[in-house]
């Protein structure tokens, strides 16, 4: 029989746990026991570090051709605030993100009715050639899928075109929630959970690092969530390609959500993270993305086995676009004050988790 002990055994033992444990510790109201056991999963794997990164976020269009109902980043072509950057802007934003002190530049957006495959290479190219120092982090699975379609290249032929052009790795949006019937309520017209898998496969297959996300507090059960896990899992057990796993705490306002759904719960976001550190034994890291969960529940996590909390972002717009109450940057100093006084050891690092250096 399932017990907490049972369970709790098995992860003093670096055993791995199964997914009905997983859903045994979703149903276990003690939320400290759960986020002790996590910290010492999280301290075996990364002692006192907790990394973060100085990056900018760019996002080139918010027109997108799938309009997923919790989406409020999103704009049909020609609706109010609806927006393309220029090459030259996007540039301009590499550069200055540059300047300022960042080595990463994370690019995704819409699915563009209009634009070609080429203006994405392009944008690429023209980031590498102005900034050469800059880590390009772009595309998710789904934006990869699209291009395939609009080009008619392959999934394999898309992934080496943009590499060529300067792409370092992938960030693991798009994933939401893998389980069919939950995408059919909340994104029916993205992907399937299992192309998802498929191209996430194909690119690591292809050399690029990703990451993995889960959007968790609206229609999903906690059993979607493990099953959820399980298929990331599964996919890390065979390619290794995951680096980081970033829940995404759902934010309502200004979705086609927003009636029916309320904000996450400060409990749910911890055991959230807490349960995913335990699960996602052959993971190297977690995630805490504080745009979508706030500072204050970002820095607390960092006790319910979370090792890295993202970075500067600069710029953010899909959260604030959904009500997110948090900064739209932090800054390094912010960020930094953050780890330390959590009693952890503030770690920059670079996209692929080199350290930069230590503070
Ligand atoms: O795929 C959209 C999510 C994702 C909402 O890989 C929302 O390092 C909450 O994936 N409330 C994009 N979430 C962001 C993302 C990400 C962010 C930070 C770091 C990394 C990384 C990846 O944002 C989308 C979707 O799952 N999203 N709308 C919303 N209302
Ligand atoms: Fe488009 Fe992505 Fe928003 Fe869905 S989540 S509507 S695919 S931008």
């Amino acid at each position: 029989m399932t017990t907490f002990e049972t369970i709790s055994a098995k992860v003093g033992a670096g055993e791995r746990i199964s997914a009905d444990e997983a859903l045994f510790l979703y149903d276990y109201n003690d939320l400290l026991a759960i986020g002790e056991l996590a910290a010492l999963a999280n301290e075996r794997k990364n002692g006192r570090s907790v990394f973060f990164n100085v990056n900018r976020h760019i996002n080139p269009t918010n027109i997108c051709i799938n309009r997923c109902a919790f989406c409020a980043f999103s704009r049909t072509a020609g609706e109010d605030g609806a927006y393309t950057l220029a090459l030259d802007e996007i540039c301009r934003r590499a550069e200055e993100a540059e300047r300022e002190g960042a080595t990463e530049v994370h690019i995704v957006g819409g699915l563009h009715p209009d634009l070609a495959f080429e203006f994405y290479e392009e944008a690429l190219r023209s980031i590498r050639q102005t900034t050469p120092g800059l880590h390009i982090k772009a595309f998710t699975a789904v934006e990869i899928e699209y291009f395939s379609r609009i080009s008619s290249l392959s999934i394999e032929q898309v992934l080496e075109r943009l590499k060529s052009a300067g792409l370092g790795s992938m960030p693991g949006g798009g994933a939401e929630i893998l389980v069919e019937d939950v995408r059919q309520k909340i994104c029916p017209e993205k992907i399937s959970g299992a192309r998802w898998l498929e191209i996430i496969r194909l690119a690591h297959l292809a050399g690029l690092k990703t990451n993995s996300t889960m959007l968790y507090g609206h229609v999903e059960s906690p059993a979607d969530r493990v099953a959820h896990m399980e298929m990331l899992r599964t996919l890390q057990d065979g390619t290794g390609g995951f680096q980081a796993f970033i829940p995404l705490a759902f934010q309502p306002e200004n979705s086609d959500l927003k009636l029916e759904i309320k904000s996450t719960s400060g409990l749910d976001d911890l055991k959230t993270l807490a349960i995913a550190r335990i699960f996602l034994d052959n993971f190297s890291h977690i995630k805490a993305y504080w745009v979508m969960l706030g500072e204050k529940i970002a820095q607390v996590s960092l006790a319910f086995g979370v090792n890295d909390l993202d970075g500067t972002v600069v710029e953010e717009r899909i959260g604030h676009e959904a009500g997110a109450k948090s900064p739209q940057a932090l800054t390094k100093d912010g960020i930094i004050r953050l780890i330390r006084r959590a009693d952890k050891i503030p770690v920059e690092r670079d996209t692929l988790y080199n350290p930069i250096r230590s503070y």
